[in-house]
């Protein structure tokens, strides 16, 4: 293509409110444009390198039997009433009303429209199983967009469903996306690892996200230093035992603690580290009103809180609740003494230790020499800590470690949730009306193009790898109005297609700096460039990535690109 005839806006500056690299950068190269917060248009090379991380995502598919459809993105709020989530998702659902005024969400996910469109087409297990996807735009009203195509409220998504007769079924289908995800992300040259990650709201059992290790992930994950295991922070399960002091258990005492609030003030006024004090907080589970008490240097983990008690609503209580039900604020609350209504949880840290501090339950005082068990009961131990760096890994191989991620993929295992709500039911070979098992797949297609500019980028702009890039060459001609340089850039313009070679042709009348500067800025991987030696023949090739460059005669290029890219 020739640029001379092409929209490809570069700007020297960053925009204001791009903060990260590939925000920065998409913008800066011309790849995309923000016309509202959260909402890009793709401008042409932009188009073209979404197309490239669709069409690896498609192949992938494809080969392991999943089939492309196209699924409306206008939504009938019947459907999501139908499984209750036209109400348990607020404004983040986007919603119109027709002109009948019938209300329609915008497509945020399709697991309502498959199973309803399944429910009605398919009656037998022979027709089992059956796994489809779409690659289409999704909307999410985000409370708050940002990072460009990180976080939108328009974005492109791959999103898959299967319907199996089991469970076992249900197990070959997901181990086949996993497999199918991991070579996507390979293909697209990423960084990445699956996680165990927690099914949250969705329902369903497993569940992983892919995460592309970034600074700039918003999820943090707690990954094994020798080994594969990788779990969401909130997942991680704590492995560590913790061994009982050997210390004889001392009288407990009351001691005044004036105007000390935090944890660590405490452990400085009485002398001693965090680890040797006791940190409980209110909470509010479902209708009840749980304690949780964790080591001192601990932190609780409301989602491991949230399972063991299997619950719907999990959340701080109010600091009027807690004076109702203990008498003082949150500065000092122990788990000493503690009103019938209230149930008090440990993590398995705490059934270690002996004479620590604790809140007295009263303004200003707490207890020292308290000991789990002697002072205090509890209605359980579990795993109620955040997994921390340094840990155990879960697997038993080596330690944690943490890293931030971004969430490019997300499979989970629905079970029944959606199709026993829809009465998705197929005949089995027994001839009985079956419930089908669900699963469904995401992958954040323009996400996964932004996460490739994170981790492939340099100070002059995009590094893309050859799989994703907009063009295979990047064809400069510094000097159009000289002749010799017009021809040989010309007559090179059309060997390289004509051998199947896409290429972007910089046939611009700018100064040659501007070219140099917006060709780093594109990030194809391979330029050649017309200059000073055309009239002997001669280009100058460059690699991108590595800044490596020689010169070559005209009739050396087209094979040089070729062998470069394998073709
Ligand atoms: C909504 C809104 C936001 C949402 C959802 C629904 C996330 C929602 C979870 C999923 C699960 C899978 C199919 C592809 C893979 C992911 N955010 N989720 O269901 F209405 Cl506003 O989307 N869906």
């Amino acid at each position: 293509m020739r640029q001379s005839q092409m929209l490809i806006p570069t700007l020297k500056e960053n925009p204001a409110d791009a903060e990260i690299k590939s925000h920065q950068l998409l913008v800066r190269a011309g790849y995309i444009r923000q016309i509202a917060s959260g909402i890009y248009s793709f401008l042409p090379i932009g188009r073209r390198v979404l197309s490239n991380v669709e069409n690896i995502v498609r192949e992938e598919m494809e080969k392991i039997g999943a089939h492309e459809m196209m699924m409306p993105a206008l939504e009938p709020s019947e459907l999501w009433k139908e499984t209750g989530r036209w109400t348990t998702f607020g404004s983040e659902l986007m919603r119109i009303n027709d002109r009948h005024n019938r209300e329609f969400a915008l497509g945020a996910t399709h697991e309502e429209v498959i199973t309803s469109l399944v429910r009605n087409e398919v009656k037998s297990y022979k027709q089992l199983p059956l796994t489809v996807f779409q690659i289409q735009n999704k909307f999410r009203d985000e409370a708050r967009p940002r990072f460009g195509l990180l976080r939108g409220r328009e974005f492109l998504m791959k999103d898959a469903y299967s319907f199996n007769e089991s469970y076992e079924s249900l197990d070959e289908t997901y181990d086949k996306m996993f497999q199918a995800y991991t070579n996507i992300f390979n293909r697209c040259g990423l960084n990445f690892r699956a996680v165990i990650a927690d099914s949250g709201a969705m329902g369903g059992k497993d569940t992983h996200e892919f995460m592309v290790l970034s600074e700039v992930g918003e999820d943090v994950i707690a990954y094994s230093d020798s080994s594969s295991y990788a779990a969401n922070i909130e997942m991680a399960p704590v492995v560590a035992t913790y061994e009982k002091s050997d210390e004889a258990p001392k009288e407990m005492e009351k001691v005044s603690t004036p105007n000390q609030k935090t944890m660590q003030e405490v452990a400085d006024f009485l002398g001693h580290g965090l680890e040797q004090g006791l940190k409980s907080i209110m909470f509010q589970v479902d209708e009840e009103y749980v304690m949780v008490v964790t080591r001192g240097d601990h932190e609780v983990n409301d989602v491991k809180l949230k399972n063991l008690f299997d619950a719907g609503l999990v959340e701080l209580a109010s600091e009027e609740d807690t004076r109702r039900l203990m008498g003082t604020g949150f500065g000092s609350l122990g788990p000493v003494d503690v009103p019938e209504e209230v149930k008090v949880v440990a993590d398995h840290a705490v059934e270690a230790l002996v004479n620590v501090s604790s809140g007295a339950n009263e303004e200003g005082y707490h207890y020292t020499n308290v000991t789990p068990g002697k002072d205090f009961e509890v209605s359980a131990y579990a795993d109620l800590r955040f997994i921390e760096e340094g840990d155990p890994s879960p697997d038993g191989e080596g330690t944690i470690q943490f890293a931030r991620g971004i969430e490019v993929g997300h499979v989970f295992k629905l079970g029944e949730f959606y199709s026993e709500r829809m009465n998705a039911t197929f005949l089995n070979d027994q001839g009985k009306a079956t419930t089908m098992i669900m699963g469904s797949y995401g992958i954040g297609v323009s996400r996964t193009l932004a996460a490739i500019v994170e981790q492939y980028h340099d100070d002059r702009g995009i590094t893309w790898p050859a799989n994703i890039a907009p063009y295979h060459v990047h064809l400069l001609s510094l000097n159009p109005k000289k002749e010799e340089q017009k021809e040989l850039a010309d007559q090179l313009y059309e060997e390289l297609k004509q051998a199947g070679i896409e290429v972007l042709y910089d046939d611009r009348k700018e100064r040659a700096g501007v070219k140099f500067a917006d060709s780093d800025l594109f990030g194809v991987p391979v330029r050649v460039t017309v200059g000073k030696r055309a009239g002997e023949g001669v280009v100058e090739v460059k690699e991108r990535a590595t800044g490596d460059q020689q010169d070559l005669e005209q009739h050396e290029v087209v094979s040089y690109v070729k062998n470069w890219y394998k073709l």
